[in-house]
């Protein structure tokens, strides 16, 4: 059950930015546990000149500064050579989208050399010489790679065996089961004059399971249809929807049995 720790090694110009990730909840005690190992170099100790610039103008012209090659490929092979079955993956929005797929992935592997790009971009041989896989978070515009490499870093750590706690389920992941959670429910019982749903409290677990199914349903097909599409549902899930099918067929036909008047039926 002691797997070898998956490694991060986060390449920036900011590694300050990563001292209080390091440092909370489950991130902190995975490194206290030795589940991950994850340390930080900075981009601009391996600047030669006396600025220690990691920028510079783009050939060509044009607006924005480029990430220079040499402090970048002397810190990634700083970082190959202290975990060299690592993969090197370079945070840029060009890159292919992260995803709970991919996470599991790098839970399983031996763990990632993040380079974190800043400017308009890195020099273009870097990534071709350098760098094993391009990754972007999603389709939207960050100032830099740093906050991408945290929530990949997050992501993958909740994965790794024995950082999860007591139950230690990923399983349970709405990626996993392909559906979004049901509703959850703690003390008071009442608040704010709303009530917790009696089912959760009649201590009857078969009910709870088939409620939380439903609600879990409902919910993804409301939320998330695009979910539900995806998923290969099972025998009792198909039931579930054919029966709300079924309801909804009924409420249909009763109404047109009371005539097909335009008047909304509520006076
Ligand atoms: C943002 C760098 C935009 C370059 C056309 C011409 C890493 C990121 C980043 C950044 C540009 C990720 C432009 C999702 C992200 C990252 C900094 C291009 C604008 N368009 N995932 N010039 N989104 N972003 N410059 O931004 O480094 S992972």
């Amino acid at each position: 059950m002691k797997g070898k720790a998956v490694k991060f090694i986060v390449l920036t110009i900011f590694p300050e930015m990563f001292d209080p990730f390091w440092e909370h909840g489950m991130i902190k005690r995975a490194i206290e546990r030795k589940k991950i190992f994850a340390s930080t170099i900075n981009i601009r100790d391996f600047t030669k000149d006396k600025h220690r610039v990691t920028d510079d103008r783009p050939y060509g012209g044009g607006s924005g500064m480029v990430m220079k090659a040499e402090p970048l490929a002397g810190a990634i092979r700083a970082a190959q050579k202290k975990a060299p079955l690592a993969k090197t993956v370079l945070l840029t929005p060009q890159g292919r989208c992260f995803s709970q797929n991919i996470a599991h992935e790098m839970a399983s592997s031996d763990g990632a050399i993040l380079v974190c790009g800043r400017y308009e971009g890195v020099d273009e041989r870097i990534s071709h010489h350098l760098i094993d896989d391009e990754m972007s978070i999603g389709d939207y515009v960050l100032t830099g790679g740093e906050l991408g490499a945290m929530i990949i870093i997050d992501a993958v750590t909740r994965l790794v065996p024995g950082t999860l706690g007591s139950e230690d389920s990923a399983e349970n992941d709405s990626f996993s089961t392909g559906l979004l959670e049901h509703a959850h429910y703690t003390r008071p019982r009442s608040f704010e004059g709303n009530d917790v749903p009696d089912v959760l409290i009649s201590g009857n677990h078969k009910e709870i399971e088939k409620w939380r199914l439903e609600t879990s349903l409902i919910r993804t097909f409301l939320k998330r249809r695009d979910l539900l599409e995806k998923k290969s549902l099972s025998p009792q899930e198909i039931d579930i929807l054919k029966k709300w099918c079924l309801d909804i067929e009924k409420i249909i036909h009763d109404q047109s049995l009371r005539g097909s008047d335009t008047s909304s039926g509520t006076q």
